[in-house]
């Protein structure tokens, strides 16, 4: 087997950090692609030039032809306007639809065997709808969502406490909207639960439940925190980092348990609709879900978030989209 091969749609802003991050854990050769000339071309030549001075070696190439993108075995797919301020991820489906279109026809046509990870929002419409187009397998078409909102939960947690975000585990499950669901009984810091840690520090009860109420309230918000403060454009940074964690997960084989946003066929009650939930990440891509018991409150919270996700979907086929 020759290298990895990592096709990136759309060279904006969380498509340049995955395709710097991917050259510089040397994860495979990397082709960055955009429908607008030269610029993909010009990131990719400015990573290339870094690739001396940081020590990898990789093609690294920007290109507006889907022709470039044959033999990948990861698609990671960021096409797609970001949200200004003050607007919901929904708000960006009819433009996003349109654009998804033509991106899974490139990725069916030109990459037919790639485990493809989409990033564009509204997140579990646009995984969807790529794989409604592509008619590739669901264990090869997953959405990056929870990883991230995982990752915001946690790093919460870890100010909150005062303890090292590496040892914080945390998981947030459902659509990736405004209902997404912070599960805080399961959160913990190498196995302790937070909740426990949270009544210690306060020594009051109420206090406790009210502290990780507002961080489950900053972690559904945390994208919009961010989209706020820049004024233009959204969060990318993180949404490349954890979009990199997934592709490693599958090139590497790792068996990594991680939030996703995966094809549900009868888990957690569900048939024929993408969600996020935890999984088993691997070189056949999505391998298994984890289902995990969720109390009656955990439950109406998932079930409400799932409603979102059918909701929009359904708003997408009334559309036509
Ligand atoms: O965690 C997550 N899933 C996310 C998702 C977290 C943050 C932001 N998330 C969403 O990712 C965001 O709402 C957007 O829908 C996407 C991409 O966000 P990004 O910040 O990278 O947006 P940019 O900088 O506008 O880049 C989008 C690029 C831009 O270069 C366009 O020219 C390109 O997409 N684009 C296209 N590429 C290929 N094909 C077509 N048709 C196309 N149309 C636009």
């Amino acid at each position: 087997m020759g290298r990895n091969k990592i096709a990136v749609i759309g060279g904006g802003q969380i498509g340049g950090v995955i395709a710097q991050l991917a050259a510089l854990k040397q994860l495979g050769d990397v082709v960055l692609f955009d429908i607008v000339e030269d610029m993909p071309q010009g990131k990719t030549l400015d990573i290339a030039e870094a690739s001396k001075v940081d020590g990898f070696d990789v093609n690294v190439k920007g290109t507006n032809s889907y022709k470039d993108i044959a033999g990948s075995n990861i698609v990671i797919i960021t096409a797609g306007l970001p949200r200004k301020p003050g607007m919901s991820r929904d708000d960006l489906l009819v433009t996003n639809a349109k654009i998804m279109r033509s991106v899974a026809e490139g990725v069916r046509d030109n990459a037919p065997g790639s485990i493809v990870i989409i990033i564009s929002n509204p997140l579990d419409a646009m995984v969807t709808l790529f794989k409604n187009i592509s008619g590739f397998p669901p264990n090869r078409v997953m959405g990056q969502a929870g990883v991230l909102d995982s990752s915001r939960f946690a790093t919460f947690i870890a100010w909150e406490l005062g303890v090292s975000v590496k040892d914080v585990n945390a998981l947030v499950l459902g659509g990736h909207g405004d209902t997404m669901v912070p599960l805080t009984r399961y959160a913990n810091v190498n196995g302790i639960p937070v909740p426990e840690l949270l009544e210690r520090k306060y020594k009051n009860k109420e206090k406790a439940a009210q502290v990780m109420k507002d961080m489950v309230e900053r972690t559904k918000a945390a994208g919009g925190e961010v989209v706020k403060l820049l004024k233009t454009g959204s969060a990318f940074y993180s949404p490349a980092s954890s979009a990199i964690s997934m592709t490693e997960a599958i090139i590497y084989d790792e068996k990594r348990v991680l939030p996703v946003c995966a094809f549900l066929q009868g888990e957690f009650g569900v048939s024929g609709y993408y969600v996020g939930v935890p999984a088993v990440l691997g070189a056949a891509g999505v391998e298994r879900i984890i289902e995990l018991t969720l109390n009656n409150e955990e439950k109406s919270l998932f079930d409400n978030s799932v409603n979102a996700v059918k909701t929009l979907v359904a708003d997408m086929e009334r559309l036509g989209l």
